[in-house]
């Protein structure tokens, strides 16, 4: 309880804040998005989400939160924008993946605040990637659907976080059509060591292909998982190698200097 206290003043105080980390066009070797990530900056320390998104999805601050992280992302999305040149990387506009937890779904509002904040900083629907998991969608399917649907017919991507494991399997990708797959970081991590590991891989590319959708390598931390990935057709790569998440100045910064 006290944790949710301290959360919700850090919210209203502004203490929250998005980082951005490059999501990277492996064809092209250039920024084509961000995924914004939530950073905590506990007494000037930033704590990382996974030591407290759990205490905001089990509070009803999930709600204010949420609002708060697609407002902010595409805030922070218009000011990158701003620094893009899309002659070095094919595509006219970046991209900006937020996460969606469970509980959002149950979120009447939630797609007005969509609406809102794309319209409000002159981006295009396309340009937002909401990232979901199996888990958080099968927690009411129905509800959850419902909000995706709505946000597929305004324009918006979905993508499946965390595919292959537990959370995110294949059995659902025939009812919620999704536009992207994020390979967990634990397959990239497997893919250099042995053939196994890189069949897998290639095979979840495969797939992706198949049904029509993108795929994004996660945590990817050296340049040789990088010319794999590259090299299997997977589309997009997020990691360590590329760029750390980083505060949205750094961030534009990185961005501007074509790094
Ligand atoms: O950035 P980091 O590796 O510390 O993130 C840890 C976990 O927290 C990841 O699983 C990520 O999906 C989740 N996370 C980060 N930012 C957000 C956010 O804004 N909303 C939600 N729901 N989850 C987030
Ligand atoms: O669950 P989700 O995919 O949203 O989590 C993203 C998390 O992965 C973030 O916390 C981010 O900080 C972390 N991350 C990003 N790139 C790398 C990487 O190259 N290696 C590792 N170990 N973690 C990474
Ligand atoms: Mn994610
Ligand atoms: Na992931």
């Amino acid at each position: 309880l006290r944790l949710e206290q301290a959360l919700t003043d850090a919210l209203q105080r502004g203490e929250l804040e998005l980082f951005y980390q490059p999501i990277v066009d492996l064809a092209a070797g250039c920024t084509a998005g961000f995924e914004a990530l939530v950073r905590w900056h506990r007494s000037g320390q930033p704590v990382s989400p996974a030591e407290f998104m759990w205490v905001i999805e089990d509070s009803n601050l999930i709600l204010a939160f949420g609002r708060w992280t697609l407002r902010a992302a595409a805030e922070g999305l218009r000011t990158l924008q701003a620094v893009h040149r899309p002659t070095r990387c094919g595509e006219e506009r970046l991209f900006c993946s937020v996460n969606l937890s469970a509980r959002q779904f149950g979120d009447r509002s939630l797609f007005a605040t969509i609406e809102r904040a794309l319209d409000d900083n002159g981006l295009a629907p396309e340009q937002l990637r909401l990232e979901i998991t199996e888990s958080a969608v099968l927690d009411d399917f129905e509800t959850a659907v419902e909000l995706l649907t709505r946000c597929r017919s305004l324009g918006c991507k979905l993508v499946v976080d965390d595919f292959g494991t537990g959370y995110s399997a294949l059995s659902y990708l025939h009812r919620l059509p999704v536009h992207g797959l994020k390979l967990d970081r634990s397959f990239i991590k497997d893919l250099a060591m042995n053939e196994r590991g890189l069949h897998i891989v290639r095979a979840i590319g495969r797939l992706a292909a198949d049904l029509d959708m993108y795929a994004v390598a996660e945590g990817i931390e050296t340049p040789e998982q990088a010319a794999l990935c590259r090299n299997i057709g997977i589309g997009y790569g997020q990691g360590y190698f590329f760029g750390r998440p980083l505060a949205l100045a750094d961030a534009q910064a990185a961005l501007a200097a074509g790094r």
